[in-house]
């Protein structure tokens, strides 16, 4: 992603859902050191790493929850549905570019694809997280499950961050 496109798309989930602060922190670069990766687990073919869940500068809006993964699995297989222990409803979201604006997006699923790596990160593909819990804080974890059309499961214990905190 070049440095407009990073820079410009906390600005458009700002515009266009001002509720959801977790959408309209900064841009900063995402946080690729090894003592802030979330547990590794597998499901079948599926690799879950760098697990995060990022707070909302307010407590209890939404949070962010990032990942990266990778898939090895059989094809015609989708990430159906993230769940965040703690915290309330979930929505996949991502963002598309639209008549040269890009603009948050519902994702009801995510298709898998063997060796395409996916990348949950800020300004891309992201989980929020509604409602949660005062439980959720800084230096804590927070269980992640992450649920594949085929049914089967795989949950990480996933870092909790401040909303200042590299994400
Ligand atoms: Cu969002």
């Amino acid at each position: 992603m070049n440095l407009f496109r990073r820079a410009a798309l906390p600005l458009a989930c700002a515009a266009l859902l001002p509720l959801l602060a977790a959408c309209s922190q900064g841009s900063d670069t995402p946080d690729k050191s090894p003592e802030t990766t979330g547990t590794h687990a597998t499901a079948p073919g599926l690799t879950v790493s760098n697990a995060r869940v990022v707070l909302a500068p307010v407590a209890g809006n939404p949070a962010a929850v990032y990942f990266d993964l990778s898939y090895s699995g059989a094809s015609g297989v989708s990430l159906t549905e993230v769940e965040v222990e703690g915290a309330g409803m979930t929505m996949i979201h991502n963002y598309i570019e639209s008549a040269g604006q890009m603009r948050m997006t519902m994702a009801d699923s995510v298709p898998l694809t063997q060796g395409a790596p996916l990348a949950f990160a800020p300004g891309g593909l992201h989980v929020m997280a509604m409602d949660p819990a005062a439980g959720l804080k800084p230096g804590g974890t927070a269980k992640v499950t992450l649920t594949l059309s085929n049914g089967s499961k795989v949950s990480v214990a996933a870092p909790v961050r401040a909303a200042g905190e590299a994400r």
